[in-house]
Protein backbone atom coordinates (compact mmCIF):
# COMPACT_ATOMS: atom_id res chain seq x y z
CA UNK A 1 0.00 0.00 0.00
CA UNK A 2 2.85 2.19 0.82
CA UNK A 3 4.64 1.63 -2.06
CA UNK A 4 1.23 3.24 -3.89
CA UNK A 5 0.85 5.94 -2.37
CA UNK A 6 4.46 6.88 -2.87
CA UNK A 7 4.19 6.63 -6.93
CA UNK A 8 0.84 8.64 -6.27
CA UNK A 9 2.13 11.41 -4.38
CA UNK A 10 5.20 11.80 -6.16
CA UNK A 11 4.09 14.56 -8.59
CA UNK A 12 2.84 16.56 -5.40
CA UNK A 13 5.77 15.60 -4.15
CA UNK A 14 8.03 16.99 -6.84
CA UNK A 15 5.95 19.75 -7.09
CA UNK A 16 6.84 21.16 -3.75
CA UNK A 17 11.07 22.02 -4.38
CA UNK A 18 12.57 24.10 -7.24
CA UNK A 19 15.46 21.61 -7.78
CA UNK A 20 17.39 24.65 -9.84
CA UNK A 21 16.20 23.09 -13.55
CA UNK A 22 13.81 21.01 -15.05
CA UNK A 23 12.92 17.44 -13.72
CA UNK A 24 13.52 14.41 -16.23
CA UNK A 25 12.00 12.04 -13.99
CA UNK A 26 12.08 9.86 -10.73
CA UNK A 27 12.87 6.36 -10.30
CA UNK A 28 12.37 4.30 -7.73
CA UNK A 29 16.11 3.93 -5.89
CA UNK A 30 18.25 1.77 -3.27
CA UNK A 31 17.27 -1.26 -1.42
CA UNK A 32 16.07 0.26 1.99
CA UNK A 33 13.06 -1.85 4.19
CA UNK A 34 11.28 1.45 5.63
CA UNK A 35 11.24 4.41 3.63
CA UNK A 36 10.31 5.12 -0.16
CA UNK A 37 13.46 6.63 -2.31
CA UNK A 38 13.24 7.81 -5.23
CA UNK A 39 15.97 9.51 -7.16
CA UNK A 40 15.07 12.66 -8.99
CA UNK A 41 17.13 13.49 -12.42
CA UNK A 42 17.09 17.07 -13.15
CA UNK A 43 18.99 19.24 -15.75
CA UNK A 44 19.70 22.50 -15.14
CA UNK A 45 19.42 25.49 -17.38
CA UNK A 46 22.95 25.40 -18.34
CA UNK A 47 22.70 21.78 -19.08
CA UNK A 48 24.33 20.43 -16.40
CA UNK A 49 22.72 17.22 -14.58
CA UNK A 50 21.81 16.85 -11.38
CA UNK A 51 20.51 14.42 -8.78
CA UNK A 52 18.59 14.76 -5.50
CA UNK A 53 16.81 11.55 -3.19
CA UNK A 54 13.46 11.92 -2.19
CA UNK A 55 12.10 9.96 0.82
CA UNK A 56 8.79 9.68 1.45
CA UNK A 57 8.95 8.81 5.48
CA UNK A 58 7.04 5.59 6.44
CA UNK A 59 4.74 7.40 9.02
CA UNK A 60 3.40 3.60 10.41
CA UNK A 61 7.10 3.43 11.47
CA UNK A 62 8.32 7.56 12.21
CA UNK A 63 5.28 8.88 13.58
CA UNK A 64 6.34 12.32 14.42
CA UNK A 65 8.05 13.06 10.91
CA UNK A 66 8.55 16.82 12.11
CA UNK A 67 10.44 15.90 15.19
CA UNK A 68 12.95 13.38 13.24
CA UNK A 69 13.54 15.89 10.85
CA UNK A 70 14.52 18.53 13.66
CA UNK A 71 16.66 15.68 14.60
CA UNK A 72 18.15 15.48 10.93
CA UNK A 73 18.59 18.93 10.50
CA UNK A 74 20.17 19.33 13.75
CA UNK A 75 22.90 16.85 13.44
CA UNK A 76 23.62 17.93 9.71
CA UNK A 77 23.57 21.06 10.72
CA UNK A 78 26.24 20.27 13.72
CA UNK A 79 28.54 17.91 10.95
CA UNK A 80 28.60 20.32 8.60
CA UNK A 81 30.41 22.95 11.13
CA UNK A 82 32.62 20.59 12.00
CA UNK A 83 33.52 19.74 8.56
CA UNK A 84 33.88 23.65 7.26
CA UNK A 85 35.83 24.02 10.45
CA UNK A 86 38.27 20.93 9.38
CA UNK A 87 38.31 22.70 5.60
CA UNK A 88 36.46 19.08 4.35
CA UNK A 89 33.82 19.17 1.75
CA UNK A 90 30.43 20.14 2.87
CA UNK A 91 28.53 19.01 0.45
CA UNK A 92 30.04 15.85 0.48
CA UNK A 93 30.90 15.08 4.13
CA UNK A 94 27.39 15.17 5.60
CA UNK A 95 24.41 15.50 4.07
CA UNK A 96 22.13 18.53 3.25
CA UNK A 97 19.00 18.55 3.63
CA UNK A 98 16.47 20.57 0.59
CA UNK A 99 14.46 23.41 1.33
CA UNK A 100 10.95 23.25 0.09
CA UNK A 101 9.45 26.38 -1.94
CA UNK A 102 8.10 27.36 1.07
CA UNK A 103 11.35 27.11 2.91
CA UNK A 104 10.04 23.88 5.26
CA UNK A 105 12.06 20.54 5.77
CA UNK A 106 9.83 18.60 4.49
CA UNK A 107 6.48 18.24 2.66
CA UNK A 108 3.17 16.82 4.14
CA UNK A 109 1.54 15.70 0.93
CA UNK A 110 -2.70 15.48 0.62
CA UNK A 111 -2.95 12.01 1.98
CA UNK A 112 -1.39 12.76 4.94
CA UNK A 113 2.08 11.45 4.32
CA UNK A 114 5.26 13.40 4.22
CA UNK A 115 8.78 13.41 2.58
CA UNK A 116 12.12 15.07 2.14
CA UNK A 117 14.69 15.92 -0.23
CA UNK A 118 18.70 15.47 -0.40
CA UNK A 119 21.01 16.37 -3.00
CA UNK A 120 22.58 13.20 -4.52
CA UNK A 121 26.31 13.00 -2.43
CA UNK A 122 27.98 12.23 -5.97
CA UNK A 123 29.58 9.93 -6.83
CA UNK A 124 28.18 7.52 -4.66
CA UNK A 125 29.53 4.08 -4.03
CA UNK A 126 27.01 2.31 -1.86
CA UNK A 127 27.23 -1.53 -1.30
CA UNK A 128 25.14 -4.13 -0.25
CA UNK A 129 27.58 -6.75 0.74
CA UNK A 130 31.67 -6.38 1.48
CA UNK A 131 33.52 -6.81 -2.21
CA UNK A 132 36.95 -6.06 -0.76
CA UNK A 133 37.69 -5.92 3.07
CA UNK A 134 39.24 -2.43 2.94
CA UNK A 135 36.12 -1.40 2.22
CA UNK A 136 34.39 -3.03 5.41
CA UNK A 137 37.59 -1.53 7.90
CA UNK A 138 36.72 2.45 5.54
CA UNK A 139 33.23 1.93 6.55
CA UNK A 140 34.03 1.20 10.57
CA UNK A 141 36.29 4.60 10.49
CA UNK A 142 33.70 6.23 9.28
CA UNK A 143 31.29 4.91 11.67
CA UNK A 144 33.10 5.18 14.25
CA UNK A 145 34.04 8.77 13.50
CA UNK A 146 30.08 9.50 12.79
CA UNK A 147 29.82 8.37 16.54
CA UNK A 148 32.98 10.21 17.96
CA UNK A 149 32.36 13.85 15.80
CA UNK A 150 28.23 13.73 17.69
CA UNK A 151 29.97 12.82 21.26
CA UNK A 152 29.17 16.27 22.39
CA UNK A 153 25.87 16.63 20.65
CA UNK A 154 23.12 17.87 22.93
CA UNK A 155 21.66 14.43 23.46
CA UNK A 156 18.57 15.91 25.47
CA UNK A 157 17.61 17.94 22.61
CA UNK A 158 17.32 15.00 20.17
CA UNK A 159 13.50 12.82 19.73
CA UNK A 160 13.37 9.39 20.23
CA UNK A 161 12.18 8.62 16.31
CA UNK A 162 11.22 5.10 17.06
CA UNK A 163 10.66 3.82 21.29
CA UNK A 164 12.95 1.37 22.99
CA UNK A 165 14.18 1.10 19.14
CA UNK A 166 17.03 -1.11 20.57
CA UNK A 167 15.61 -2.61 23.68
CA UNK A 168 16.44 -6.33 22.78
CA UNK A 169 14.22 -7.64 25.78
CA UNK A 170 11.08 -5.18 24.73
CA UNK A 171 11.96 -6.77 21.38
CA UNK A 172 11.73 -9.98 22.95
CA UNK A 173 8.25 -9.19 24.33
CA UNK A 174 7.19 -8.21 21.14
CA UNK A 175 7.77 -11.45 19.77
CA UNK A 176 6.36 -13.20 22.13
CA UNK A 177 2.79 -11.22 21.90
CA UNK A 178 3.26 -11.98 18.11
CA UNK A 179 3.68 -15.87 18.70
CA UNK A 180 0.45 -15.77 21.34
CA UNK A 181 -1.67 -13.83 18.76
CA UNK A 182 -0.21 -16.01 15.72
CA UNK A 183 -2.57 -13.69 13.28
CA UNK A 184 -1.76 -15.47 10.38
CA UNK A 185 -1.35 -19.36 11.28
CA UNK A 186 2.00 -19.09 10.78
CA UNK A 187 3.45 -20.56 14.15
CA UNK A 188 3.10 -23.85 13.26
CA UNK A 189 6.00 -23.63 10.46
CA UNK A 190 8.53 -22.65 11.87
CA UNK A 191 8.80 -23.86 15.51
CA UNK A 192 12.68 -24.05 14.84
CA UNK A 193 12.86 -20.53 14.94
CA UNK A 194 10.47 -20.05 18.00
CA UNK A 195 12.30 -22.23 19.85
CA UNK A 196 15.76 -20.49 18.91
CA UNK A 197 14.26 -17.21 19.84
CA UNK A 198 13.05 -18.56 23.65
CA UNK A 199 16.35 -19.88 24.34
CA UNK A 200 17.80 -16.50 24.17
CA UNK A 201 15.45 -15.30 26.08
CA UNK A 202 18.18 -14.14 29.34
CA UNK A 203 20.74 -12.97 25.84
CA UNK A 204 17.76 -10.34 25.24
CA UNK A 205 18.19 -8.53 28.55
CA UNK A 206 21.94 -8.32 29.04
CA UNK A 207 22.87 -5.25 27.45
CA UNK A 208 19.31 -3.65 28.60
CA UNK A 209 20.35 -4.58 32.34
CA UNK A 210 24.03 -3.20 31.60
CA UNK A 211 22.56 0.10 30.93
CA UNK A 212 19.78 0.03 33.54
CA UNK A 213 22.49 -0.45 36.15
CA UNK A 214 24.57 2.52 34.74
CA UNK A 215 27.43 0.00 33.84
CA UNK A 216 26.93 1.53 29.94
CA UNK A 217 26.59 5.08 28.80
CA UNK A 218 23.80 6.40 26.60
CA UNK A 219 25.60 8.18 23.68
CA UNK A 220 24.40 10.05 20.77
CA UNK A 221 24.38 6.75 18.25
CA UNK A 222 22.93 6.18 14.38
CA UNK A 223 21.07 2.84 15.28
CA UNK A 224 21.05 1.81 11.58
CA UNK A 225 24.89 0.79 10.81
CA UNK A 226 24.35 -0.97 7.89
CA UNK A 227 26.84 -1.08 4.87
CA UNK A 228 24.06 0.52 2.62
CA UNK A 229 23.77 3.36 5.25
CA UNK A 230 27.15 4.80 4.27
CA UNK A 231 28.75 6.30 1.00
CA UNK A 232 31.98 5.62 -0.14
CA UNK A 233 34.33 7.57 -2.37
CA UNK A 234 34.85 5.47 -5.43
CA UNK A 235 38.66 6.32 -5.67
CA UNK A 236 39.82 6.33 -2.31
CA UNK A 237 37.52 3.70 -1.26
CA UNK A 238 37.40 6.12 2.32
CA UNK A 239 33.90 6.88 3.94
CA UNK A 240 32.77 9.48 3.08
CA UNK A 241 29.11 10.07 4.29
CA UNK A 242 26.56 8.39 6.76
CA UNK A 243 23.61 8.27 5.57
CA UNK A 244 19.93 7.18 6.84
CA UNK A 245 19.80 9.72 9.38
CA UNK A 246 15.92 8.82 10.66
CA UNK A 247 17.31 6.84 13.51
CA UNK A 248 19.90 8.89 14.71
CA UNK A 249 18.50 8.87 18.97
CA UNK A 250 20.44 8.30 22.13
CA UNK A 251 21.93 4.80 21.97
CA UNK A 252 24.46 2.26 22.89
CA UNK A 253 28.17 2.58 21.04
CA UNK A 254 28.12 -1.19 20.71
CA UNK A 255 24.74 -1.53 18.92
CA UNK A 256 26.47 0.94 16.46
CA UNK A 257 29.52 -1.62 16.18
CA UNK A 258 27.12 -4.42 16.50
CA UNK A 259 24.87 -3.61 13.63
CA UNK A 260 27.36 -3.27 11.20
CA UNK A 261 29.32 -6.84 12.44
CA UNK A 262 25.64 -8.24 11.52
CA UNK A 263 25.10 -6.80 8.44
CA UNK A 264 28.68 -6.80 6.81
CA UNK A 265 30.97 -9.68 8.30
CA UNK A 266 29.96 -12.64 6.40
CA UNK A 267 29.60 -12.95 2.44
CA UNK A 268 26.00 -13.32 1.61
CA UNK A 269 22.65 -11.27 1.61
CA UNK A 270 20.06 -10.98 4.21
CA UNK A 271 17.50 -12.69 2.55
CA UNK A 272 19.99 -15.50 1.26
CA UNK A 273 17.82 -18.53 0.94
CA UNK A 274 20.81 -21.21 1.20
CA UNK A 275 22.29 -21.30 4.40
CA UNK A 276 25.25 -22.94 4.03
CA UNK A 277 26.45 -19.61 1.88
CA UNK A 278 25.53 -17.33 5.28
CA UNK A 279 28.95 -17.45 7.20
CA UNK A 280 30.45 -15.33 10.32
CA UNK A 281 33.28 -14.06 9.02
CA UNK A 282 35.95 -13.21 11.99
CA UNK A 283 38.58 -12.10 9.46
CA UNK A 284 35.90 -9.27 8.45
CA UNK A 285 34.77 -8.82 12.24
CA UNK A 286 38.88 -8.18 13.04
CA UNK A 287 38.60 -5.26 10.09
CA UNK A 288 35.60 -3.79 11.26
CA UNK A 289 36.79 -4.08 15.05
CA UNK A 290 40.09 -2.60 14.03
CA UNK A 291 38.67 0.51 12.05
CA UNK A 292 35.58 1.03 14.87
CA UNK A 293 37.87 1.20 17.32
CA UNK A 294 40.39 3.43 16.04
CA UNK A 295 38.23 5.81 15.19
CA UNK A 296 35.48 5.71 18.46
CA UNK A 297 37.54 3.95 21.12
CA UNK A 298 39.32 7.01 21.99
CA UNK A 299 36.03 7.57 23.58
CA UNK A 300 34.62 4.54 25.03
CA UNK A 301 34.42 3.18 28.53
CA UNK A 302 36.76 -0.41 29.10
CA UNK A 303 33.07 -1.87 29.80
CA UNK A 304 31.62 -0.32 26.55
CA UNK A 305 34.41 -2.00 24.53
CA UNK A 306 34.44 -5.13 26.51
CA UNK A 307 30.91 -5.83 25.79
CA UNK A 308 31.03 -4.86 21.87
CA UNK A 309 30.79 -8.74 21.06
CA UNK A 310 27.63 -8.63 23.14
CA UNK A 311 26.35 -5.66 20.94
CA UNK A 312 27.24 -7.45 17.49
CA UNK A 313 25.64 -10.92 18.90
CA UNK A 314 22.42 -8.44 19.89
CA UNK A 315 21.78 -6.66 17.10
CA UNK A 316 21.83 -10.56 14.59
CA UNK A 317 19.66 -11.67 17.05
CA UNK A 318 17.54 -8.74 17.61
CA UNK A 319 17.32 -8.32 13.66
CA UNK A 320 16.10 -11.63 13.45
CA UNK A 321 13.47 -11.64 16.19
CA UNK A 322 12.24 -8.71 14.51
CA UNK A 323 12.26 -10.29 11.15
CA UNK A 324 10.06 -13.52 12.84
CA UNK A 325 7.87 -11.61 14.52
CA UNK A 326 6.93 -9.42 11.16
CA UNK A 327 6.71 -12.77 9.52
CA UNK A 328 4.28 -13.82 11.86
CA UNK A 329 2.50 -11.06 12.22
CA UNK A 330 1.95 -11.09 7.93
CA UNK A 331 5.17 -8.39 6.70
CA UNK A 332 3.53 -5.26 7.85
CA UNK A 333 6.77 -3.63 9.13
CA UNK A 334 9.62 -4.53 6.82
CA UNK A 335 9.31 -4.10 2.60
CA UNK A 336 8.57 -7.49 1.54
CA UNK A 337 8.79 -8.37 -2.52
CA UNK A 338 8.63 -12.29 -2.69
CA UNK A 339 6.58 -15.03 -0.16
CA UNK A 340 8.79 -15.94 3.01
CA UNK A 341 11.58 -13.29 2.82
CA UNK A 342 10.74 -12.27 6.35
CA UNK A 343 11.74 -15.91 7.23
CA UNK A 344 14.62 -16.26 5.03
CA UNK A 345 15.71 -12.82 6.49
CA UNK A 346 15.31 -14.38 10.13
CA UNK A 347 16.96 -17.49 9.17
CA UNK A 348 19.99 -15.77 8.10
CA UNK A 349 20.20 -13.60 11.03
CA UNK A 350 20.29 -16.87 13.27
CA UNK A 351 22.35 -18.47 11.24
CA UNK A 352 25.39 -15.81 11.97
CA UNK A 353 24.12 -15.73 15.82
CA UNK A 354 24.98 -19.56 16.08
CA UNK A 355 27.78 -18.96 14.33
CA UNK A 356 29.06 -16.25 16.92
CA UNK A 357 28.07 -17.90 19.32
CA UNK A 358 30.69 -21.04 18.39
CA UNK A 359 33.10 -18.39 18.20
CA UNK A 360 32.53 -16.55 20.93
CA UNK A 361 35.85 -16.72 22.74
CA UNK A 362 37.74 -15.76 19.29
CA UNK A 363 35.53 -12.72 19.24
CA UNK A 364 36.14 -11.31 22.75
CA UNK A 365 39.88 -11.94 21.97
CA UNK A 366 39.80 -10.22 18.79
CA UNK A 367 38.14 -6.91 20.71
CA UNK A 368 41.19 -7.32 23.52
CA UNK A 369 43.72 -6.99 21.09
CA UNK A 370 42.52 -3.74 19.44
CA UNK A 371 41.16 -2.54 23.10
P1 LIG B 1 16.05 3.62 3.88
O1 LIG B 1 15.70 4.26 5.19
O2 LIG B 1 14.87 3.17 3.13
O3 LIG B 1 17.11 2.57 4.04
P2 LIG B 1 18.17 5.39 2.89
O4 LIG B 1 18.15 6.76 3.48
O5 LIG B 1 19.18 4.45 3.40
O6 LIG B 1 16.68 4.79 2.99
O7 LIG B 1 18.31 5.56 1.31
C1 LIG B 1 18.21 4.44 0.44
C2 LIG B 1 19.40 4.42 -0.51
O8 LIG B 1 19.43 5.65 -1.27
C3 LIG B 1 20.75 4.36 0.17
O9 LIG B 1 21.12 3.04 0.49
C4 LIG B 1 21.66 5.01 -0.88
O10 LIG B 1 21.96 4.09 -1.91
C5 LIG B 1 20.77 6.09 -1.49
N1 LIG B 1 20.96 7.42 -0.88
C6 LIG B 1 20.25 7.96 0.13
N2 LIG B 1 20.64 9.21 0.42
C7 LIG B 1 21.62 9.52 -0.47
C8 LIG B 1 22.41 10.68 -0.74
N3 LIG B 1 22.27 11.82 -0.06
N4 LIG B 1 23.30 10.63 -1.75
C9 LIG B 1 23.46 9.50 -2.47
N5 LIG B 1 22.74 8.38 -2.29
C10 LIG B 1 21.82 8.37 -1.30
C1 LIG C 1 15.70 -1.35 8.36
O1 LIG C 1 15.57 1.31 6.66
P1 LIG C 1 16.70 0.34 6.53
O2 LIG C 1 16.51 -0.64 5.43
O3 LIG C 1 18.03 1.06 6.49
C2 LIG C 1 15.45 -1.13 9.84
C3 LIG C 1 16.69 -1.52 10.64
C4 LIG C 1 17.03 -2.99 10.38
C5 LIG C 1 17.22 -3.17 8.88
C6 LIG C 1 17.45 -4.61 8.52
C7 LIG C 1 13.82 2.07 10.97
O4 LIG C 1 16.73 -0.48 7.93
O5 LIG C 1 16.44 -1.36 12.04
O6 LIG C 1 18.19 -3.36 11.06
O7 LIG C 1 16.06 -2.71 8.14
N1 LIG C 1 15.13 0.26 10.08
C8 LIG C 1 14.09 0.61 10.86
O8 LIG C 1 18.01 -4.67 7.26
O9 LIG C 1 13.38 -0.20 11.43
MG1 LIG D 1 19.07 2.71 4.54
Amino acid sequence: MALCKAEETLNEALGAYDFGGQVAGALRYGQGHINDTFCVYVQTPEGDARRFILQRINTDTFTDPKGLMENIVGVTDYLRAIVEKNGGDTARETMTVLRTKEGATFYADATGGAGRVYPVVEDPLCLQKVEDPKQFYESARAFGRFQQLLADYPAATLHETIAKFHDTRNRFANFEKALAADACGRAKDVQAEIDFVLARKDDCSVMVNLLEAGELPLRVTHNDTKLNNILLDRKTGEGVCVIDLDTVMPGLAANDYGDSIRFGANHSAEDEKDLSKVNFDIGLFEIYTKGFLETAGGALTEKEKETLPWGAKLMTLECGIRFLTDYLEGDHYFKVHREGQNLDRCRTQFKLVRDMEAQWEDMAAVVKKYM
